[in-house]
């Protein structure tokens, strides 16, 4: 078994997914710039900012560091009114019970987030007493397909990355991890997460046999 699992949050812990894209939508249509669902499944784990010049990118716009400044605020503003609704009925099918399961396996559990929101989120759904060391985008400079946040998340557990178990729903995210050294379970869809050593559709009915489909754990 690994000594610890260290999960992603949008996506991975709470669907936090259609809120981002709400909210970066509303920004493109105002800057009248084509932004599909297509699109955003390349901004998952992303930062806010990162996000922004790539959704500029899109519409071949240039706009000055105040206005990327203003339009994240903006952004962020919109997806802070969404996920100020947020309760414990938003944690994704199976994930309270997975994380029980590790705790009672003596597994410890990190959060490995690229999201500034992520102790209000956190704090909302009821799981922050659950995690022994929590890593957001407050804490990195870089953030995925950059490994810091991992390998941040590695340094506190005061494990190496082969010891812990990475869930990741993005690509960006799987990038990481393998970048960082760490085995990777995507959650989500194969087609996309192929990186990741072994995809499962969701952490419903998780429990420890899923790290035996781990080439490093079986
Ligand atoms: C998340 C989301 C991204 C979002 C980023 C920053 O990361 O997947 O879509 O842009 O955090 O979020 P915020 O604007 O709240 O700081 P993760 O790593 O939890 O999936
Ligand atoms: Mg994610």
């Amino acid at each position: 078994l690994p000594k610890a699992c260290i999960f992603d949050l949008d996506g991975v812990i709470v669907d936090t997914v259609p809120a981002h894209y709400i909210a970066w939508k509303s920004i493109a249509d105002e800057l009248n710039i084509p932004f599909t669902e297509k699109d955003n499944e390349q901004l998952k784990g992303v930062s806010r900012v990162d996000s922004m010049k790539r959704i500029l990118a899109i519409g071949n716009l240039e706009k000055s560091d105040e206005e990327i400044e203003a339009l994240t605020t903006r952004k962020n503003d919109r997806y802070v009114e969404i996920i100020s609704k947020m309760t414990p009925a938003d944690i994704l099918p199976g994930v309270r019970e997975f994380l029980h399961v590790l705790a009672e396996a003596g597994l410890k559990v990190a959060l490995g987030s690229s999201s500034k929101n992520a102790p209000t989120i956190l704090k909302a759904v009821g799981l922050s007493d659950l995690f022994q060391v929590k890593v957001d985008g407050n804490h990195i400079s870089h953030s995925k397909p950059h490994p810091e946040v991992f390998l941040l998340g590695a340094d506190r557990l005061g494990l190496h990355p082969s010891e812990c178990v990475v869930f990741e729903d993005a690509i960006s995210g799987v990038q990481a991890a393998k970048r960082g050294g760490f085995p990777c379970v995507g959650v989500g869809l194969p087609e996309l997460l192929h990186e990741a050593d072994l995809v499962v559709p969701d952490l419903k009915d998780a429990d420890l046999t899923i790290f035996k489909r781990l080439p490093s754990f079986a």
